[in-house]
């Protein structure tokens, strides 16, 4: 039996939590040490999760003590942490958003690909067990090829309390949740080429954007409309879900409320009802996104052992942080941008 991955979790954060219940779901790998600047945190996570050692200094990557890093700290500190796990040979998974800009990002992964260090961004939305659903009934032919869709995430969830972040993120909405739905655009419907997108800034005292229409063109033709908010008003609130709809020459999907997808063919309609893995630490209303993060990690430890590639490796990222960087400039420039060159080395 060999032994399991060793590993070390960075961010003790509000959402680390949700990863170290996960990493006692998942097979193959532990976490033995968690690190964080705040010793206080570090402290709690390490008791509260029974793991032995902790940290303040992230240099102890470099300890030989470790197979791989689980990064779960805001974007703005990922390139260094990314940079030191590089040095000392660590696989890696990196929580979303990978940076604040496509630059950035294609540095980030520019670094790990000249020292051959897998890289992997917790990118878990497409994990969420809805969207692996409709991905195999699309990939079975039912309503053929794809030709729209739309992904809406509207709610007036109180995201500020647990995440303060958000307050001063001069990139807010798109970088947060818009990342999200431009990953889950691409899983589903195929690589994209042209953005054109809306922002708007509604709640008052926001650094950033806190809604946005985003328009993209997919090679294939299709259209994908995504529109994200964290000002709609609607009671009860549809937080944390993404709906929507997949439409193709032969059939149509709904995503419905209750994690419900409603397959409509030209002679039959049904519904089926996405039940979550019911694990024990998961809870209302977290729990869809919660639980798909045993499945991200799972696929993470799997990918190594086998040498598969990631489903989100840094590499393949680098499209959605240029739909997102061509997002922002669309909205800057109130016109359609093509994201061709934006993720390559030398790119705009
Ligand atoms: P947080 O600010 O609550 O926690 C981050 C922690 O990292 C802090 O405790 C901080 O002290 C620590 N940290 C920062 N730099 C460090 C360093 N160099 N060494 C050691 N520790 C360091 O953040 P959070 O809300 O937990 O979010 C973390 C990330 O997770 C964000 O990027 C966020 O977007 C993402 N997130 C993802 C999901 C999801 O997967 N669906 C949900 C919520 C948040
Ligand atoms: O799930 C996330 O990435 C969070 C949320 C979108 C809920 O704000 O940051």
């Amino acid at each position: 039996m060999t032994p399991p991955l060793k590993g070390l979790l960075i961010g003790c954060g509000f959402f680390s939590r949700n990863h170290l219940h996960a990493w006692t779901n998942v097979e193959g790998a532990a976490i033995t040490a968690v690190c964080d600047l705040d010793a206080d945190r570090a402290r709690a996570c390490s008791e509260d999760f029974n793991i032995a050692t902790w940290h303040t200094d992230a240099s102890i990557m470099a300890s030989g003590k470790f197979d791989f890093v689980d990064i779960c700290t805001t974007m703005d500190t990922h390139e260094a942490l990314v940079a030191q796990a590089v040095s000392a040979g660590l696989s890696i998974i990196v929580q979303k958003p990978l940076a604040e800009d496509i630059i950035t990002c294609r540095r980030i992964e520019a670094n790990a690909r000249a020292k051959n260090v897998r890289v992997m961004v917790h990118e878990n939305f497409r994990f969420q067990k809805i969207f692996r659903r409709l991905r195999a009934i699309l990939d079975s032919g039912e309503i053929g090829e794809t030709t729209f869709a739309s992904l809406s995430w509207r709610n007036d969830i109180d995201v500020y309390s647990n995440q303060p972040y958000l307050l001063n993120t001069e990139r807010f909405m798109i970088m947060d949740v818009g990342i999200h739905m431009l990953d889950l655009a691409q899983f589903l419907m195929g690589d994209a080429d042209t953005v054109n997108c809306l922002n708007q800034s509604v709640k008052q005292g926001l650094a950033g954007e806190d809604a946005a229409t985003i328009m993209l063109h997919h090679t294939n033709a299709a259209t994908t409309v995504i529109d994200i908010s964290y000002a709609t008003i609607r009671r009860p609130s549809s937080f944390p879900q993404t709906l929507g709809v997949v439409e193709g020459r032969e059939g149509t999907i709904q995503i419905l409320e209750g994690e419900i997808l409603r397959v409509h063919t030209d002679k039959t309609v049904r519904d089926e009802v996405i039940e979550d893995d019911k694990r024990d630490w998961t809870s209302a209303p977290w729990t869809q996104i919660q639980d798909s993060i045993p499945r991200i990690q799972q696929h993470f430890i799997d990918c190594l052992k086998s040498t598969n590639p990631f489903e989100t490796s840094v590499r393949e990222s680098l499209k959605t942080y240029a739909l997102a960087e061509a997002a922002y400039e669309s909205a800057a420039m109130s016109q359609l941008v093509n994201i061709q060159n934006l993720e390559e080395d030398g790119g705009r």
